[in-house]
């Protein structure tokens, strides 16, 4: 669906989407409401599959750490980029995709216009202050028609959105506790990134932050 479609709906129906390119919205606070039965199931995650720093294909270790839930998870190592369906730390699958965030991934996508979107794959994200994520395309995906759904928890950020090529002049935009952003569609293989997180305590989750993307990466 398009922008000017979306527009017949009420706000209330279209959740205040914030229309941040063609095909890509922010949702403001739209996991809100989830974010305590998140945490939980977050918790029980990270315990099985812990968060740990990756090695770039480059040799540089990632300083945002990183786990996975899911049927596929994102690695990263010296022989490059890719979903696997284990855990390369335990040789175990990744731990489940749970329900609440399938459930919030398909009502997000649904609410930016998007056909049914059915996750395979968590990346779970964690930032501690100064930590960034550089400009970086989302290409390791089988399928790029399908969308990417994003959340963001506990420390504010500033996500960098992009064009199509790594020069283009990227637009600010501000992500808080509960911001969902869902784009896809021509504006799927964009450069984005993460600006340093500033220093900060939030209530909630301290000092961090968490965002966790969710995609279709497998067949
Ligand atoms: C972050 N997000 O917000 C990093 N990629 O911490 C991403 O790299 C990202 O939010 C693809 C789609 C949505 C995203
Ligand atoms: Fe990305």
């Amino acid at each position: 669906m398009k922008q000017s479609e979306l527009d017949l709906f009420t706000t209330s129906e279209r959740h205040q989407a914030i229309w941040i390119g063609k095909s890509s919205a922010v949702l403001p606070l739209f996991a809100l409401a989830e974010v305590e039965t998140l945490l939980p199931a977050l918790r029980q995650i990270i315990r099985a599959a812990p968060l740990r720093h990756m090695i770039t294909p480059g040799g540089q270790q990632m300083s945002v750490a990183l786990s996975n839930c899911g049927d596929l998870g994102w690695v990263s190592d010296r022989r490059g980029y890719r979903y696997t369906p284990l855990d390369p730390l335990s040789n175990q699958p990744w731990p489940a995709l749970p329900e609440v965030l399938l459930e919030l991934a398909a009502r997000a996508a649904e609410a930016a216009g998007f056909a049914p979107f059915t996750p395979d794959a968590c990346l779970i994200n964690c930032y501690v202050p100064g930590n960034r994520l550089s400009l970086h395309q989302d290409r390791d995906e089988r399928d790029y028609s399908h969308p990417i759904v994003s959340v963001s928890l506990g420390l504010p950020a500033i996500f960098q959105f992009g064009g199509h090529q790594r020069s283009d002049r990227a637009q600010r935009v501000s992500l808080s506790h509960g911001d969902v952003v869902v784009w896809g569609g021509e504006d799927r293989l964009r450069f984005h990134g993460v600006l340093p997180l500033k220093p900060g305590e939030h209530p909630r989750l301290g000092q961090r932050r968490i965002n966790l993307t969710l995609r279709k990466a497998g067949p």
